[in-house]
Parts: structure tokens; C-alpha cells; sequence
């Protein structure tokens, strides 16, 4: 098994998706190896050596991200992968899989010459996979299944249930202290329908909870076996549904778990009694998906609340005093000024301790925003989205960034990644340094001083945007 991810912003993301194969993989008989490229500073030198020496039949290649989604300073993990999988490619059947992959399934392949790649959640099927490769049987017709060279794949299929991690072959003290957290999932799946995202296409629209028991089992064993004390909740919403959020955290509560964490939280499900309890199991800071503050764009970007409810959502957690972000998005269709400006005196009004705010959204295949960017001719019928592609086209987007990166420059708490905006890839490594838990934004949104320090080491473009041009954040 290869985590191909190297990303370390805004902080190393532990390979959760292998650790959820390894169980599979070994009730089926077969014997896993990991090399994680994480941390490693020679990757040729770190494959060929894992290549030597365990000799495999099947490199599982895990793909988790396509590029860090960040406009006008994006760069693609492409060339990375393709790396990686030329060095396997000889020597065993490569198989590829992971969100990035299952994303962009026939470019990858085209792009990376990998034998085959399974979309979607790779416990059921993997087996199934690795048993055919070894009885030489063709992989035609096995859901999700893509195979190099063309061909239409079979449609995933969505698993009934979410298993448990096995961590035995990584290294999570590394992550906790170098990316201040282990990563937990309580729950796969999302039913609403935002018009950009990716989620439910990945995980399905139905919410497949995970068994209380297990997550708080699985929590015990990362506080007892590996020293964790915090905890970043990956689900795509932790407070939907409701009613099992309540029921974990009251499990936590009983179980007296020694452990702060984070989630991200919809702003349109976050009532008093589940945020009391939340707090009471450990919760220290809430990412809220607001997107925007402006009434049209919340309509536009198909959400599923009001402004009222982002309001009242953010009261209960800055009256608690857990730390708050609001992740914003500028760009979508039928954003103007005025819905800029709506959203800068949101959160003036709200005064979190972050806005963490993205101009552009990538458009990817299967989603309405795709069906938008067709229409309008920003992305042609069949364009690959492999290397990727903002809404809206420029000059539009321009135009957004620089009034987006003026009031951002006037506010202290504002953390504008592509725009440089109180951020940089020197702050970023210094707070890694200093081992901190939980979101960087924590620390990074109040580090008032720090803005005209990063401001000053950015290349700035007419009104304050970043010329495109090669990656600054690293
Ligand atoms: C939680 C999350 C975060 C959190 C992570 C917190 C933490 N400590 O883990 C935060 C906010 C920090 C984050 C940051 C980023 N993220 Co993020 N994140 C997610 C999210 C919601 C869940 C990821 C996760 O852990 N899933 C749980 C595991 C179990 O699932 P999985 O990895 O997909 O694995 C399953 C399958 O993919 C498959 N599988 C995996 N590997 C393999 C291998 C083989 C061979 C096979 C067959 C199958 C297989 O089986 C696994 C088990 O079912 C996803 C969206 C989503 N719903 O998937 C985005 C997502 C992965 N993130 C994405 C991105 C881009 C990023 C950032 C680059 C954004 C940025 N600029 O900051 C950074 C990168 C961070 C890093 N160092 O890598 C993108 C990647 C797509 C792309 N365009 O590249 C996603 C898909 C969201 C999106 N835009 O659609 N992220
Ligand atoms: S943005 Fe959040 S609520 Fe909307 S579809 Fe995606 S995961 Fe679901």
C-alpha cells in the first residue's frame, strides 16, 4: 500500500482511507505492507527500497487529493502520483483508488499508466479484486472497477455499513504531532445537495452511521495505545443527523474520555441541547460551512439554511467560548458585489475567531455547478477536470479576488489561502513547529501582528490578488 499524499497544508492528514483496508485485506488472506510518502524526503529512493524489499504482486496506490483547490496559487499532485506509479508499474499489477482518484477515474489512469483503479470505498470490492488478479480472471463488471486502456466502468457499489480503521501499520504519533490530530470518522454519506460538491457523489447521499460502541472503542484505543488527546471528526457533517450525533456524545460523556476535538458543523442543525453536549465531550473548536452570508448565494449554492441559522449557530458557539471558524466561498453563480458585501458584514457582525475564505470553486464532474459551467462555456463538453478548473472564468473571478482580498486585508481573522491573506507557508511551518493541537486556524486567526508580515511576501497582482504563477504557500 502507497499514501501518495504529501500535502502538509494546512496540516499532514493522516492515510485514513488505507488504515480501512487493512482489516479487509487481511481477513481475505493477504499480507499488507505500508509506505506512506508523507514524510519522506527521497520518494524514488523510499518506492524502490519498499519494492526491494517486500516484493509485491499488487501496489495499492492511494490517491486522496487531485490539487489543493486553491485559486490563483492551485498546484496539482498529478506529477506525483505518475512518479510513483512508473516506478511500480514493472514490477507489480498497479491499482489505484482514494477521493482524488475516484474523482477523475479515466484520466487518472490515462494520465499515471496504472493497470486499474476501483472508484469509490475499496473494503467490499478490493478483495474481489485482488482475488481475480491472482486467479489471472479479467476485472470486467466488478462495481466501481475502472481498468486501464478504456472501457466504461461499473457503478460503484455504495457499502450498507462503515467498519473500523486498523492504524497497526502507521504512524499516528507522527501525525499528532506534526499535524496536531487523529482523525476520526463516525459516519459516511451526505443528503443535501450543494451545488459544487463532491461529497455525496464520493460517499453516497444516504448517512450510514457507525455503531457508537465502535467509535468510542476506537477512540479509547487511539487515547490509550497512542497517547492521542485531540481528535478532527472527518465526517462531512458531524451534527447530521442529529440524533446520532447526541447519542456519540453522550457515549463519549459516559465513557470519560480524556480528549478535545473538533468537527465541522451545518450551521442549519446545531440546536442548544446537541452543542451542550458536544462541549461536554470534548468539543474546542467547530468549523461552520456557511459559504456565504448573503441570502441569493446560500439559495444559489443550493444550501440547506438561512442566514438566521448561521447567526444563531455562531452565537451558541462563541457564547460558549469554543473557537470558531466560518469557511466562506466567493464565486459562485450570481455573486456581485453586493453579495460580497453581505457576506464581509455577516461576519463582522458574528466576529469569529476565523473566516477561512476560497474565491473560485473547482468544478468537478457529476455536480450542478459542472452543468452551470457547461452552459456558460467555462468548461467545454468533455474537457478533463484533472487539472482544475475555477468558477467563475476570469475576468469575473479577478474581479471577486481583488474586492474579496481588500476586506480581507482590513480584517485580522480573515485567512485567505490562494490569496496569501494572514498566511504563508513560513507562519504555517513555525505553528507546526510549535506542536499545536487541533485546527491551525485556531491559533492563526488571532495572530493579529502576523498580517502585515505575510501580506508584505506576497506577489501581488493589480488590487492586491496574486499573479498566478507557481505555488507560494510552500
Ligand atoms: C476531512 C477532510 C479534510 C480535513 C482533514 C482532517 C483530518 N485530520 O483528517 C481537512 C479540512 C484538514 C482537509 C484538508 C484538505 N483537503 Co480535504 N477532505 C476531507 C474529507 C471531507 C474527508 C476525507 C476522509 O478522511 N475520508 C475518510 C476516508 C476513510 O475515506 P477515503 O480517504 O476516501 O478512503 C476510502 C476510499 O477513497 C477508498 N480508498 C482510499 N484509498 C484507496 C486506495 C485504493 C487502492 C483503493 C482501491 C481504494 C482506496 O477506500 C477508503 C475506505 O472506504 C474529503 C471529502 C470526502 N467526503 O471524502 C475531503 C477531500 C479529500 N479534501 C480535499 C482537498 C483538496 C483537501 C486540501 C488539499 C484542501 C486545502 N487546500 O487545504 C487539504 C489537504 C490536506 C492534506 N494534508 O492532505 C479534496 C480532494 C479532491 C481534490 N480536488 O484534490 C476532497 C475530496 C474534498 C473535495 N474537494 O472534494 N480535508
Ligand atoms: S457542502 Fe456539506 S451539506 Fe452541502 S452537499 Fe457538501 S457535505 Fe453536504
Amino acid at each position: 500500500m502507497i499514501s501518495a499524499n504529501r500535502e502538509r497544508d494546512p496540516s499532514p492528514v493522516f492515510p485514513l482511507g488505507l488504515a480501512y483496508l487493512v482489516e479487509p485485506l487481511e481477513r481475505a488472506g493477504h499480507a499488507s505492507r505500508l509506505l506512506d510518502l508523507c514524510f519522506e524526503k527521497d520518494v524514488p529512493a523510499a518506492v524502490r527500497q519498499a519494492l526491494h524489499e517486500t516484493s509485491p504482486d499488487v501496489v495499492l496506490v492511494s490517491i486522496r487529493n487531485l490539487d489543493n483547490v486553491t485559486w490563483p496559487t492551485h498546484r496539482s499532485y498529478v506529477d506525483g502520483v505518475r512518479e510513483v506509479v512508473a516506478l511500480c508499474r514493472e514490477r507489480a499489477v498497479v491499482v489505484l483508488g482514494g477521493s482524488g482518484f475516484s474523482l477523475e477515474p479515466a484520466s487518472l489512469l490515462a494520465a499515471t499508466g496504472a493497470h486499474c483503479g476501483v472508484v469509490g470505498e475499496g473494503e467490499e470490492v478490493l478483495p474481489h479484486v485482488l482475488e481475480r488478479i491472482e486467479a489471472g480472471i479479467p476485472l470486467q463488471g466488478l462495481p466501481g472497477v475502472v481498468i486501464g486502456g478504456g472501457g466504461k466502468p461499473a457503478s460503484p457499489r455504495i457499502p450498507a455499513s462503515v467498519g473500523t480503521p486498523d492504524r497497526s501499520l502507521f504512524d499516528v504519533p507522527r501525525y499528532l504531532t506534526e499535524g496536531g490530530a487523529a482523525n476520526v470518522q463516525t459516519k459516511r454519506g451526505c443528503p443535501f445537495g450543494c451545488v459544487y460538491c463532491t461529497y455525496p457523489i464520493l460517499e453516497g447521499s444516504l448517512v450510514r452511521t457507525r455503531p457508537v460502541a465502535d467509535v468510542v472503542r476506537e477512540l479509547r484505543t487511539l487515547v490509550d495505545d497512542h497517547g492521542v488527546d485531540y481528535v478532527e471528526f472527518c465526517d462531512d457533517i458531524f451534527n447530521f443527523p442529529e440524533a446520532a450525533a447526541r447519542q456519540l456524545c453522550e457515549a463519549m460523556i459516559a465513557d470519560g474520555l480524556r480528549l478535545s476535538w473538533s468537527a465541522f458543523v451545518n450551521p442549519g442543525h446545531l440546536d442548544a441541547r446537541l452543542f451542550d453536549l458536544m462541549v461536554r465531550a470534548g468539543c474546542d473548536a467547530v468549523e461552520l460551512g456557511t459559504d456565504s452570508g448573503s441570502p441569493a448565494m446560500l439559495r444559489s449554492l443550493g444550501k440547506s439554511f438561512t442566514v438566521e441559522e448561521v447567526r444563531e449557530a455562531s452565537r451558541l458557539c462563541l457564547d460558549a467560548g469554543v473557537a470558531t471558524a466560518h469557511y466562506l466561498l466567493f464565486g459562485g453563480p450570481g455573486e456581485d458585489e453586493g453579495t460580497i458585501a453581505e457576506s464581509v458584514a455577516l461576519m463582522d457582525e458574528l466576529a469569529p475567531d476565523a473566516v477561512i475564505v476560497m474565491v473560485g470553486i473547482r468544478i468537478y464532474a457529476g455536480t450542478a455547478l459542472h452543468a452551470v459551467a457547461l452552459r456558460e462555456e467555462v468548461v467545454a463538453e468533455g474537457q478533463s477536470l484533472l487539472e482544475p478548473v475555477f468558477y467563475p472564468a476570469e475576468p469575473d473571478l479577478r474581479r471577486i479576488a481583488e474586492q474579496v482580498a481588500q476586506e480581507a486585508g482590513r480584517r485580522r481573522t480573515w485567512i485567505v489561502p490562494g490569496l496569501e491573506v494572514n498566511t504563508s507557508a513560513g507562519v504555517l511551518e513555525m505553528l507546526r513547529r510549535r506542536q499545536q493541537r487541533g485546527p491551525i486556524w485556531k491559533v492563526l486567526g488571532r495572530r493579529a501582528s502576523w498580517r502585515g508580515r505575510t501580506r508584505t511576501a506576497t506577489t501581488a497582482g493589480p488590487g492586491g490578488v496574486p499573479a498566478p504563477g507557481p505555488a507560494r504557500l510552500r
